[in-house]
C-alpha cells in the first residue's frame, strides 16, 4: 500500500546522503571516484583526457538528478508539452555549456586546479556532437537550450548518428571528406536506454479485414528493426529544470526470424540482421537536396515511428480520450523532414484506434506545427510515390486519401481552377510522381513558421502564394534566434565578465533584454579601453589557431575579416574571393606611400562543400590557389594575408567568432532564410559586412543602418536585375565596362587565364558567373561590395568610432536570442506554460 511505499522512499532516500555537492572538494572527490572506476584509471595517474572523462562523468551525475526531478515533476503535473522533431541537430560540445547552465563553472575549475588541471585545457579535450548540417541544426541546439531555460516542458526527438557530418580535412587545396565516428571516445553525455525500445516496421502490404461490420485497412509489413532511446539531458541555466532529447538508434529486432535460422544458414542470417543497424548510421550530407533515396526515408520514417510510439505511449498513460490530444501535445515540424509523422499519426488514430477519419483528421489539425526553413521552392523535400509505395504502403494510401479530401475542400473553396488545383496538390503529376511534403506540411499544420520577416513575406508572396490566400492566419514570422549562454558565455568568457561588470548584473543569461543597457557607456572612454581590450584577447587566441592549422602568421593590428558557414553558390563565399583578388590587384599597384595607408586584413574563411557539389568544392580550391598566391608574396607581407580554416563546426566557430573584426554575410538577397551566423557575430562585437537579406533586415531596424555595412540589390530588385539588368556578362569581351565593373571583368580573367593555376579546374566556376547568366549576381553587386569594404576600412582607422557600432551590436543582440523567439513559439505557436520544478 501507500504507506509501504512511503517507508520504502524513506529509506532509500537515507541510503542517498542528499544530492550531490557541489563545492570544489565534493566535486574532486566524484572527479577521483570516476578515474578510478568509470574510465578506470589510477587515481595517481591520469591525463586532460582521463579528466575530461572523469568530470563529464561527475557533471553528467549532477544533470541526471536533475532530469529525473524534471521528469517526475512533469509527470506530476500533466502539462501540454512539446514534441520538437527534428532530423538534424548540432550541439556541439556539452561540458563547458553544462557546468555554465548548472552554475558551477568556478567550482570546477577550482577542483580541477587542486588536482592540477586546467579547466579550459580539459575542456578542448571534447569532441563536437556533429549531428547536422549548418545553421537549421544548430538552430535546434539553440532551442533546446532556450526550452530548457523557459521552464517549457518540452522534449526533443532526433536520431542517433553513428557517424555525425563528415570531417573536413585539405589536401592541396581540395576538400577530402573523412568519417566522423565521433562514438569511438564514447559519449557520456547519452544514457543508453536498452528498455525504451519500439518496433519500427517496413514493406509489405496492405489488407481490407471485416471489423465490426465495417471494411478495414490494415499493413501488414514486411521487416521489422528496433529502436532504441539514447536520451541526452539538456540543462537549462538558471533553473533545475532539465529537459530531454532522445535520439533514436536502429537495433536488430529481438524477436528472431526462425525460419532463416532452422534453414541451417547462421552466419548469413546473422549478418542480414545486422543490417537493420544500418538505417541511423549515417547523417546525410546535404543540406536542402534530399531527393529519391530509400535510406534516407527509412530514417525518416523510423525516426518518426519510434518517436510517435514514445509520444503516444506517454499521452496514453495520462489520459484516456484522444479529444484530449490537441490541449496535451504539441507536435513540431523542423522543416519537412519528419512530415510522415502526419500520415503516422492518421494511421495510429484510424487503423490502430479505431476512430473515424474525420475525427481523426479533426484531432491532427490540431497538433502539428511546421516551420520552413528555405526561400526558394526548388529546395521543397519531394518523395516519389513509387519509393514510398513499396516502403510504407499504407501510409501512401492515407497520404492519397489526405490529399483527396484536400482537393474536395479545395474545389468547393477556388472552383475547378486546374492549375492552382493541381500546384496547391500534395501529389505531384509528372515524370517522376512524387509527394509533395511542404504542400502536405501546410494543410495539416495549424501554423506555418517563417525564420525571419522577410522570409515570411516571401513565403506569403511567393513560394506559398496560393497557400496564404486559402489560409492567410496560419503564416506566421518567428524571427530565428541563438542562444547567448553559448555564443557568448560559454565562447566569450572575457566578454561575459565585461558586460557583467558594466551592466552590474549578470541577469542577461536569462534576460537578453537587458543587453540594451550597454548603450548607457557607449561613450564610456573606459568601457571603451576594456571593450578593446576583450577584442585583443580573443584575437590572439584566434591567430594562434590560424598559426597551428596553417601556419601562417598574421598580425593583431590587422582587421580579422571572416566569413564562416556552409559553402554555396547562393552565400557567394566567390564574391568575398573577387574581393580579395581585387584587394591584392590594388596593393600591387601602389605605392610605398599609399601602402601605409592601407588597413591591414587578414581575411578568413571556413565552410564545409556537400560532397556531391563541384562548384562548391571548386570555390574551396579557389581559396586555396589565391591564399597560396598572396600569403607568399614578400611584396604584400602583412597588408594581407587569406586563410581557409579547415573542418569548420561548432568549437570552431566559438573561437572565431569572438576574435572576428568584421564578418561576410553576403548572400544574394532574398536566399537567405534568416541566417544565424549574424546574430553570433553580432553578439560577440564583430561588425557585419551584409546584404539586406534574411534576418538582417531585422538587425539594421533593431542597431540601425549606420552600425553595419550594407551593401548590394535589394530583395526586391533581383528579379528585375536577372532579367535585364546588367547581369548578363555573356559574351564577356564586348560587355560594357559601364554595364560590368571592369575589375570584375579583370578578376574573371585572372582565374580563367590559370593566374591561380589549375586553369581547367576553375572554368565551370567561371563558367557559372558568366555563361549563366551571373544568376546570383556577383558581377552586379561588386561594385557596392567593394564600396562596403571601403567604409569599413575607412571605419577601422577610427577605432573610436568602430569600438562604439561593436558595442551598439551586442547591445541590440537581445532581440535575436533564442529566448525570445522560443517564447513567441511558445505563447503563439504551442500554446505551452512554462512548468518550473521546485528546487
Ligand atoms: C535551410 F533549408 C535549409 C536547410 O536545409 N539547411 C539549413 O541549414 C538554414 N537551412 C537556412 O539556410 C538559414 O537561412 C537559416 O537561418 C537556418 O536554416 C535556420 O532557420
Amino acid at each position: 500500500g501507500l504507506g509501504e511505499h512511503r517507508a520504502k522512499a524513506e529509506r532509500m532516500f537515507s541510503l542517498m546522503d542528499g544530492f550531490l555537492k557541489n563545492d570544489p572538494i565534493s566535486l574532486q572527490k566524484d572527479i577521483l571516484h570516476h578515474v578510478e572506476y568509470t574510465v578506470a584509471r589510477s587515481r595517481f595517474s591520469f591525463d586532460d583526457f582521463e579528466a575530461y572523462q572523469a568530470l563529464s562523468h561527475t557533471i553528467r551525475d549532477r544533470l541526471i538528478e536533475r532530469w529525473h526531478d524534471t521528469h517526475i515533476f512533469f509527470k506530476r503535473t500533466k502539462p501540454k508539452r512539446l514534441y520538437f522533431l527534428s532530423l538534424e541537430f548540432l550541439m556541439g560540445r556539452s561540458l563547458s555549456n553544462s557546468v555554465i547552465n548548472l552554475g558551477i563553472q568556478d567550482q570546477c575549475a577550482e577542483a580541477l586546479n587542486q588536482l592540477g588541471f586546467e579547466f579550459e585545457v580539459v575542456a578542448e579535450q571534447e569532441g563536437d556532437a556533429a549531428l547536422g548540417n549548418g545553421g537549421l541544426a544548430r538552430f535546434s541546439a539553440c532551442q533546446m537550450d532556450s526550452l530548457a531555460t523557459l521552464d517549457y516542458p518540452a522534449w526533443g526527438y532526433g536520431l542517433r548518428y553513428e557517424y555525425g557530418l563528415f570531417r573536413q580535412i585539405i589536401v592541396d587545396g581540395f576538400q577530402h571528406e573523412q568519417p566522423d565516428y565521433w562514438l569511438n571516445f564514447g559519449n557520456p553525455w547519452e544514457i543508453a536506454r536498452i528498455h525504451v525500445t519500439y518496433e519500427v516496421k517496413f514493406y509489405g502490404t496492405v489488407e481490407e479485414v471485416e471489423m465490426n461490420g465495417d471494411k478495414q485497412k490494415i499493413w501488414i509489413p514486411g521487416e521489422t528493426v528496433e529502436a532504441v532511446a539514447y536520451d541526452n539531458p539538456i540543462p537549462g541555466y538558471g533553473t533545475r529544470n532539465t529537459i530531454n532529447l532522445r535520439l533514436w538508434a536502429a537495433k536488430p529486432s529481438s524477436k528472431f526470424d526462425l525460419e532463416a535460422y532452422n534453414t541451417g544458414d547462421y552466419i548469413n542470417s546473422v549478418v542480414n540482421r545486422q543490417r537493420a543497424e544500418t538505417i541511423s548510421n549515417v547523417l546525410y550530407p546535404d543540406d536542402r537536396s534530399h531527393q529519391g533515396k530509400e535510406l534516407r526515408l527509412k530514417q525518416q520514417y523510423f525516426f518518426v515511428s519510434a518517436s510517435l510510439q514514445d509520444i503516444m505511449r506517454r499521452f496514453k498513460e495520462e489520459h484516456t480520450n484522444f479529444d484530449e490530444l490537441p490541449e496535451k501535445v504539441a507536435l513540431h515540424l523542423n522543416d519537412t523532414h519528419p512530415s510522415l509523422s502526419i500520415a503516422e499519426v492518421m494511421r495510429m488514430l484510424v487503423d490502430e484506434e479505431h476512430l473515424n477519419w474525420n475525427k481523426a483528421w479533426d484531432i491532427v489539425c490540431k497538433i502539428f506545427s511546421f516551420t520552413t526553413h528555405t526561400m526558394v521552392a526548388e529546395g521543397l523535400e519531394k518523395i516519389p510515390v513509387d519509393l514510398l509505395g513499396s516502403l510504407l504502403p499504407r501510409h501512401l494510401e492515407i497520404l492519397y486519401e489526405i490529399n483527396h479530401h484536400f482537393m474536395e475542400e479545395l474545389k468547393e473553396r477556388i472552383g475547378l481552377d486546374y492549375s492552382r488545383l493541381s500546384q496547391m496538390s500534395i501529389v505531384e503529376e509528372g515524370a517522376v510522381k512524387s509527394i509533395r511534403m511542404a504542400n502536405l506540411s501546410i494543410v495539416c499544420s495549424h501554423t506555418v513558421n517563417g525564420v525571419s520577416k522577410l522570409h515570411l513575406e516571401t513565403l506569403k508572396t511567393k513560394t506559398f502564394k496560393d497557400f496564404y490566400g486559402l489560409w492567410p492566419e496560419k503564416f506566421q514570422c518567428k524571427t530565428n534566434g541563438v542562444t547567448q549562454r553559448r555564443w557568448i558565455v560559454v565562447s566569450n568568457p572575457s566578454l561575459r565578465d565585461l558586460i557583467s561588470k558594466w551592466l552590474g548584473t549578470e541577469a542577461w543569461i536569462r534576460d537578453p533584454d537587458i543587453l540594451s543597457g550597454l548603450r548607457d557607456h557607449v561613450d564610456n572612454a573606459d568601457f571603451h579601453l576594456e571593450w578593446k581590450m576583450v577584442k585583443r584577447i580573443n584575437k590572439m587566441r584566434l591567430a594562434e589557431y590560424i598559426e597551428a592549422m596553417s601556419g601562417v602568421k598574421v598580425s593583431l593590428d590587422a582587421m580579422f575579416d571572416v566569413q564562416v558557414k556552409r559553402i554555396h553558390e547562393y552565400k557567394r563565399q566567390l564574391l568575398n574571393i573577387f574581393g580579395i583578388i581585387h584587394r591584392y590587384n590594388c596593393l600591387k599597384n601602389m605605392d610605398k606611400d599609399s601602402r601605409r595607408k592601407v588597413v591591414p586584413r587578414v581575411c578568413i574563411i571556413g565552410g564545409k562543400a556537400a560532397p556531391g557539389y563541384e562548384m562548391a568544392k571548386k570555390i574551396i580550391k579557389l581559396c586555396h590557389a589565391v591564399a597560396e598566391k598572396i600569403n607568399n608574396d614578400t611584396d604584400i607581407g602583412d597588408l594581407l594575408k587569406l586563410v581557409f580554416i579547415p573542418d569548420y563546426n561548432v568549437s570552431v566557430a566559438e573561437l572565431v567568432m569572438p576574435g572576428a573584426d568584421l564578418s561576410q554575410h553576403l548572400s544574394t538577397a532574398g536566399n537567405e532564410a534568416s541566417g544565424t551566423g549574424n546574430m553570433k557575430f553580432l553578439m560577440n562585437g564583430c561588425l557585419l559586412l551584409a546584404t539586406e537579406d534574411g534576418s538582417t533586415v531585422e538587425i539594421i531596424e533593431e542597431i540601425g543602418a549606420d552600425n553595419l555595412f550594407l551593401f548590394g540589390a535589394k530583395v526586391d530588385e533581383v528579379a528585375d536585375l536577372r532579367e535585364n539588368g546588367v547581369s548578363n556578362l555573356a559574351p564577356l569581351q564586348n560587355a560594357s565596362p559601364l554595364k560590368v565593373p571592369l575589375q570584375f571583368v579583370r578578376i574573371l580573367r585572372m582565374v580563367r587565364d590559370g593566374y591561380f593555376g589549375h586553369k581547367d579546374y576553375f572554368k565551370t566556376l567561371c563558367d557559372s558567373v558568366e555563361a549563366a547568366n551571373d544568376y546570383y549576381l556577383l558581377g552586379t553587386d561588386f561594385m557596392s561590395y567593394l564600396e562596403a569594404q571601403a567604409a569599413a576600412d575607412k571605419t577601422f582607422v577610427n577605432q573610436e568610432k568602430w569600438t562604439r557600432m561593436s558595442i551598439l551590436s551586442v547591445a541590440g543582440s537581445g532581440r535575436f536570442s533564442s529566448d525570445r523567439t522560443i517564447q513567441d513559439y511558445a505563447e503563439s505557436t504551442w500554446k505551452i506554460n512554462p512548468c518550473r520544478c521546485p528546487l
